[in-house]
């Protein structure tokens, strides 16, 4: 007998270059568990604890590979379970497949148990390309299309393939008759490039402006030394969005470092004070931070155009891919004479430093969680990939770490959902086990799915040629984030039946399932900390205890954060004194003379 539907689709995912699944069983999907069995580890499969991890895990190997990530589920409950990890994927942009079951076909529409309207289900999130294979024959096809189109628009597809059809008899080639289609394998992205008149009027205008500011994103990943010499030439200063945090590093004197509520006080000065806007590959969203309406001329690079011309009424708007645009553009780019603009903002860079440093050095209740951050940024390894997950840390990762060249970085950028952190990080394992791994994790975030993908990594991670995989919780028994949001934002004081979250052992728990585990709470403690952890025979839980009471300060407080702020103090906060305490210290540091 020939192959079944099962082996037939993991044979084509394999000439796809597909090697590794992530994934979770269920009746479901039995036939494509069998096909993973025959298909001895070609490709594999991960076995996560949940789907959604399972969806993360796809989504960051697509972020640290460039390549399409892979997860499958079961019908009913485990594709459902998929769904927050699939937005993720597709709100950032990132090619990913799901491959889900679904009942036997003679089942469907009998409000059969499981019986989930699968289709309607992944409609929104995979409404590129989401279909249910009713036929042997459509199976290459949608394999390929399903792949194809992920890549090419960069998005999240879907295959959902009942349990009966997955084993049945395979056809890998459809008959040569009306009503069939021939499908093959392969995608390579084309070189975009804008037409020249453009890239002429974008050069025109970016040589015209005297203050030159560029924002880069993930967009620009593959363009760092564009992005360098196009802002040596311009005297520009660069601004990062979160997902553009690895495009350029930070010891270059002009790199402002993030924007946003979770970016650089250079940044905001750079978006203020700039007479012209260059943004490369970023959708980045608040438009407080970037420059008013009419006070700058502006050009866009991006290589999707629905992304174009949506954050900033730009002047010219150039759809193309951003290393071949900019490398179109330098030519056209004359050097600025006048460095003025470019020696402000590496002072301001250089204030920016070493504001940070005193803000590290401030002290807390046991440790400030800006030293934990502050610490590892000079003993990170070449060549790490680090992941932040949503909360506290992310504030702390877009700040105060200094990446250098050759490092990846990413974390949940337009979804800004909980739970990634760990996740990504096993994936950035698997995709490249010889790099060091540092995920950066909120005590709320483990409690919601880290500790479980610890037990993961256990599993796999005597696999990886090099075990060096580093968690950071930051254990503040708080969730944090949100509790200075709703201090700043909307002026309610913390609350601890909403906030409050019990303590737990991460480093013992570690240790329990064979990790190594390190808890620090001691601040003279937290370098050797970060030695200990990285050195390890084994992937290790760094539990660093800090204080809840250290604010996440955006670059810039408004009149009105600060009258929320206050009134907050003032409605009772449980914490206020401390609170009070350790917020005027680091808004007294941003105004001590730095020199
Ligand atoms: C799935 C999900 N639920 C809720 C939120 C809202 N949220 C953002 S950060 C945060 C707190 C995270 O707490 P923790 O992981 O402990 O990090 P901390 O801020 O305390 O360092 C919450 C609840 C979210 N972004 N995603
Ligand atoms: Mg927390």
């Amino acid at each position: 007998m020939s192959q079944l539907v099962a082996d037939y689709i993991l044979e084509r995912l394999r000439e796809w270059g597909i090697h590794r699944i992530y994934g979770y069983p269920g009746d479901g999907i039995n036939a494509l568990l069998g096909a993973l069995d025959r298909a001895e580890g070609d490709p594999e499969m991960i076995q996560v604890r949940h789907e959604e991890m399972a969806a993360f895990m796809a989504c960051g190997h697509a972020k640290f590979t460039g390549e399409v990530g892979v997860c499958m589920a079961t019908s009913g409950p485990g594709a459902i379970h998929l769904l927050n990890g699939l937005y993720d994927a597709k709100l950032d942009h990132q090619p990913v497949v799901a491959i889900v079951g679904q009942q036997a076909r003679p089942a469907l529409g009998g409000d059969y148990q499981q019986e989930v309207d699968l289709v309607t289900l992944f409609k929104d999130v995979a409404h590129e390309y989401v279909h249910m294979a009713t036929h042997p024959a459509q199976i290459r096809h949608l394999v390929d299309r399903a792949v194809r189109i992920a890549l090419a628009q960069r998005t999240v597809t879907c295959l959902i393939v009942p349990n009966d059809l997955a084993a049945v008899e395979a056809v890998e080639q459809p008959p040569h008759e009306h009503g069939t289609v021939h499908s093959s394998v392969g995608y390579t992205a084309p070189k975009i490039v804008p037409a020249d008149s453009e890239i002429r009027r974008a050069a025109d205008i970016l040589n015209e402006g005297e203050r030159v500011a560029m924002l880069v994103g993930q967009g620009a990943l593959g363009a760092s030394d564009e992005v360098i010499e196009a802002a040596d030439r311009m005297g520009a200063g660069v601004a990062k969005a979160l997902l553009g945090r690895a495009v350029v590093p930070d010891d270059l004197p002009f790199v402002t470092g993030s924007i946003g509520l979770l970016g650089t006080r250079p940044s905001y000065e750079l978006m203020t004070g700039c007479d012209t806007l260059l943004m490369v590959g970023s959708s980045f969203p608040y438009s407080e931070f970037l420059p008013e309406e009419g006070k700058a001329r502006g050009v866009q690079i991006d290589i999707d155009a629905r992304m174009i011309g949506i954050r900033y009424p730009m002047d010219v708007n150039l759809v193309g891919d951003a290393k071949e645009t900019l490398l179109a553009l330098l030519p056209l780019l004359q050097e600025k004479d006048d460095r003025s603009w470019r020696e402000r903002i590496e002072e301001s860079v250089g204030d920016w430093w070493q504001l940070m440093d005193r803000r590290a050095h401030e002290d807390a209740d046991p440790i400030n969680p800006q030293l934990v951050f502050w610490e590892l940024s000079p003993r990170l390894p070449d060549n790490c990939i680090i992941t932040s997950d949503s909360g506290s840390a992310a504030n702390w990762f877009a700040r105060d770490l200094r990446l250098r060249k050759g490092m990846m970085a990413s974390l949940s950028g337009t979804l800004a959902t909980m739970g990634p952190g760990v996740p990504y990080a096993i994936a950035a394992k698997f995709a490249h086990p010889e790099r060091p791994v540092i995920a950066l994790v909120g005590d709320g975030a483990m409690q919601m799915n880290g500790l479980n993908e610890l037990i993961t990594v256990a599993k796999y991670w005597q696999r990886w040629s090099n075990p060096q995989l580093v968690v950071l919780v930051l254990n503040n028994r708080d969730l944090n984030q949100v509790t200075w949001e709703q201090r700043a934002l909307q002026g309610d004081p913390m609350y601890p039946a909403t906030q409050q979250i019990p303590d737990f052992p991460y480093a013992r728990f570690a240790e329990l399932i064979g990790l190594h585990g390190v808890r620090v709470e001691d601040p003279d403690r937290i370098g050797q900390g970060w030695d200990e952890a990285l050195a390890a025979d084994r992937p290790t839980v760094l539990e660093a205890v800090v204080d809840p009471e250290v604010p996440p300060l955006p670059p810039h407080i408004s009149l009105d954060q600060a009258k929320h702020f206050a009134q907050a103090a003032l409605a009772g906060d449980p914490h206020r004194t401390r609170m009070i305490r350790q917020s005027l210290r680091q808004m007294v540091d941003a105004l001590l003379p730095n020199r």
